[in-house]
């Protein structure tokens, strides 16, 4: 009996499919192809994180499998490899980041090719080398043709600790993505993508793709539509309006303040009149140290100061309305500016009550004579003249009509996704190819300039102000302007993380392009991406950006599709032993490099397929993969039980075929582990038939070989198995056979097994009791029968003397 080494045969086998060059991808194939992705890592100076394997391990095993099903299968990887960490680590130790990067992705390279995975090596790709970011700034500038790429003064969100710029995917909750510290408000001119354009063809564009309903509505709430109305109010004694944005005319009847944002441009232009401005002042100082999430915040108390010596007219009841500023009311949004209707509004409710405005009911719950305020449901409307009687919907309706007609307001859908901040003051990222000159302003870096590169510098570390180390590179920020000659200076600022990973699944498919950043033709080939498998983390912001970018680039005719992803699923987080997030303070990391010296690639990847499902968070076991290793010393020594025979054994037919149909159905639904469960109760059939033909194992061995290839592969060589297991056909079942019509059940008489017979599966108890006792006919130590029982298609139990 032989032993299975997988220290020896996963290094081996590993070596045999790149020299066979198994795994690439082939442009133009007459295969129908696969396009598989998964989210390329950050390589960090931490190495491959058990995550990682988490994450990639699923689309893998598909992979594997489209190409066993005849399938011209892609399946890359590259490196998101831009970023804070490296440049923070650079700052730390002034070792240059480009030196970090590539001893990092040299140490990920060699972790990922230890796990066996069947990435596609001749494609990988680098965001940070000048081959690859050279299309991200030529990107930009077609962005930036077609005025979607702008400078803008405004407020952003700055990490006082990181010195940096974030969007607002990067400080959700008010805390920097990074370093957890408070993000600050602050002024700045900064580049901005305006995505905002392209709102609704990235919210339409969800109804053309399949993604899972979770990833679909985060999508939707980052965009945010909401449909409504602007209202104009007359200001007291003034020519000029105060706007506000509102989904709710409906209300209008019973707006009874208004509220404006402590930002607003109205305190500028009435500071005049306005009694108490420095009271007023002083607020808005006060907001600007609040972060918008704190502000945003529901169950805080509200806070606010009403602006003396000027009020607004209710365009329909002509009543007076006092005017207020309160940091719950936002800037970026709408028009900063919103009517107050606490009868019918939880945050105006809590505001009136708490500054004894006046509050007025427009909407009744139908068919109660009580209604509790605030009412925020539908219902019928009250005390509002034309719409009194109609329900929410159809009053909505009425009044923006009504508004447009007597020209006091409009029609207006606003969404919440802003424009994106696409700018950072630091080293390690694309140079933004602008150049400002004195005479022409703002000139795009000619195409043939491109890329631009980053020079070399000792010091990484950004000014106090916020200004890039690349400011104080007097050769490289001196320049020519491209438009007059004249002496001009290069924008210093660089681009976001997120530039890298927002087209890096079209550079795969022509990685080497030095024309064009993918060949027009390869890119109709491999478009779209069949299925991309990711973390719930990047399901909005990076999912966004991408599709974004890919939308932009089919409007120019770079592709030919609109969106980028035909599939999108998630998988859960994967949690320590103790059921907490994996982390070094808590000491429930596991280093993946230690699963596949102690127990295998094979058995890690198993393992982590068999602890959970793929949609949910999971618990990390060692039992697991100690349990998966002994599953795969199982599977080695069915070796042993090979004997002669042609095709499947008889009573082995029905299992087998039913297994071939769990299994691929399984796989294709993301239901990994009860794919693998199926495969443990085939091979116990295996073991309690004692021999089995080789076509048995080859199948099973097939249907195990995306899960674990090293060991199945050994097998498949072991058998004489032609060529390479990984290049063969997965196995097909036949409908027909599925059913198992025979049956063999052992008899058992005084507790020991006597005899086998063959029943159907629906044979009768008397004649399957009858069959039994004709088995032991002869049999010198069954003399009398004193009791029998029949356990229907498992065995017959004989008391005998
Ligand atoms: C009157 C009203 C009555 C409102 C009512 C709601 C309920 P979404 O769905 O988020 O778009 N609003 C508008 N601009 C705002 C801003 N810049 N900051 C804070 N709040 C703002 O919500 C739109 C509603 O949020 C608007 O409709 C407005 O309040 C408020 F019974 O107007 B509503
Ligand atoms: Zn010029």
């Amino acid at each position: 009996m032989k032993e299975y080494d997988f220290r020896q045969a996963e290094k081996k086998w590993q070596k045999e499919w790149e020299r066979q060059n198994v795994f690439h991808a082939e442009d133009f194939s007459k295969k129908e192809k696969f396009y598989g992705l998964i989210e390329f890592p950050y390589p960090s100076g931490s190495g491959l994180h058990i995550g990682h394997i988490r994450a990639y391990t699923p689309l893998e095993v598909i992979s594997r499998k489209k190409r066993l099903e005849g399938r011209n299968v892609l399946f890359p990887i590259g490196w998101d490899a831009f970023g804070l960490p490296t440049e923070n680590y650079a700052i730390k130790t002034g070792i240059h980041p480009r030196k970090v990067t590539d001893e990092n992705i040299k140490i990920f390279t060699e972790q990922l090719r230890s796990i066996g995975y069947s990435f596609d090596w001749s494609r990988e790709l680098d965001t940070s080398g000048e081959e690859y970011y050279k299309w991200t700034q030529w990107i930009f500038l077609k962005l930036y043709e077609k005025g979607l790429a702008y400078k803008d003064h405004t407020y952003v969100n700055f990490c006082p600790e990181c010195r940096v710029v974030l969007s607002n995917e990067e400080s959700q909750g008010g805390k920097c993505d990074r370093c957890d510290s408070d993000v600050v408000q602050k002024e700045k001119e900064v580049w901005m993508l305006k995505i905002t354009d392209y709102a609704e063809k990235l919210l339409e564009g969800l109804d053309e793709v399949n993604y899972i309903p979770m990833v679909r509505v985060s999508q939707e709430n980052w965009i945010g539509k909401s449909a409504g109305a602007e209202v104009n109010f007359k200001l007291e004694g003034e020519d000029t309006n105060l706007r506000v944005f509102t989904t709710r005319p409906d209300t209008l009847f019973g707006a009874t303040f208004m509220v404006i944002a402590p930002e607003h441009p109205m305190i500028e232009q009435f500071k005049n009149r306005i009694q108490n401005l420095t009271e007023v002042e002083q607020y808005r100082e006060q907001a600007k140290k609040k972060t918008e999430f704190e502000r945003v915040e529901l169950a805080k108390e509200k806070t606010g100061i009403e602006i003396k010596g000027i009020k607004a007219i209710n365009p329909v009841t002509q009543g007076e309305m006092p005017i207020w500023v309160a940091d719950y009311v936002m800037m970026g949004y709408g028009t900063g500016a919103i009517m107050a209707v606490p009868a019918h509004d939880t945050r105006d409710f809590e505001f009136a009550t708490k500054f004894d405005i006046p509050i007025v009911q427009v909407i009744q719950k139908a068919g109660e004579e009580e209604t509790t305020l605030p009412f925020t449901e539908d219902g019928i409307m009250i005390h509002s003249d034309f719409l009194n009687g109609m329900d929410v919907k159809k009053s909505k309706e009425e009044m923006i009509q009504y508004l447009e007609k007597q020209k006091m307001g409009t029609r207006k859908i606003n969404y919440k996704m802003k424009d994106w901040a696409f700018a950072r003051q630091r080293y390690w990222g694309e140079p933004v190819p602008i150049i400002h000159c004195p005479v022409c302003g703002m000139v795009a870096v000619p195409e043939k300039d491109l890329p631009v590169t980053l020079p070399d510098v000792k010091n990484f570390k950004p000014g106090v102000d916020g200004e890039s180390p690349l400011a104080d590179i007097h050769e490289w920020v001196n320049v020519k302007c491209p438009k007059c000659g004249m002496d001009a200076k290069r924008e210093t600022d660089t681009m976001p993380q997120w530039a890298g990973s927002s087209w890096y699944f079209l550079r795969y498919i022509d990685p080497h392009n030095h024309e064009e950043l993918g060949d027009k033709k390869k890119l109709d080939y491999w478009m779209n991406v069949d299925w991309y498998s990711g973390g719930m983390e990047h399901v909005t912001r990076h999912l966004i950006y991408s599709r974004f970018w890919h939308r932009f680039l089919y409007d120019i005719g770079v592709v030919s599709t609109r969106e980028p992803y035909a599939k999108r699923t998630a998988h859960g987080l994967l949690l320590g032993s103790d059921g907490e997030k994996m982390s070094k303070s808590r000491g429930n990391v596991v280093n993946p490099n230690e699963m596949v010296e102690t127990y295998g690639a094979d058995a890690f990847r198993l393992a982590m397929l068999f602890v959970g499902d793929y949609e949910n968070a999971i618990v990390w076991s060692e039992d697991t993969i100690r349990g998966a290793k002994r599953f795969l010393e199982r599977t080695f020594k069915l070796l042993d039980l090979v004997a002669e025979g042609k095709g499947y054994s008889k009573e082995l037919e029905a299992p087998i075929h039913k297994t071939i149909k769990g299994v691929s159905e399984d796989l294709e639904n993301a239901k990994f582990n009860t794919a693998i469960a199926k495969l443990m109760t085939l091979i116990n059939t295996f073991y309690d038939h004692k021999k089995i033909t080789r076509e048995d194992l080859l199948t099973f061995i097939t249907l195990l070989n995306p899960i674990a290839p090293h060991i199945t592969e050994e097998m498949w060589q072991e058998m004489n198995g032609k060529g390479l297991l990984a290049l063969g056909t997965w196995p097909s079942y036949d409908p027909a056979k599925l059913i198992e019509k025979e049956i063999e059940i052992p008899i058992q008489v005084n507790g020991k097994v006597k005899a086998k017979i063959v029943i159907a599966i629906d044979e009768t108890e008397e004649s399957v009791l009858e069959k039994a006792r004709e088995s032991l006919k002869g049999m010198v130590d069954v003399k009398e029968i004193v009791k029998q029982i029949y356990v229907q298609g498992k065995i017959v139990n004989i008391v005998a003397k």
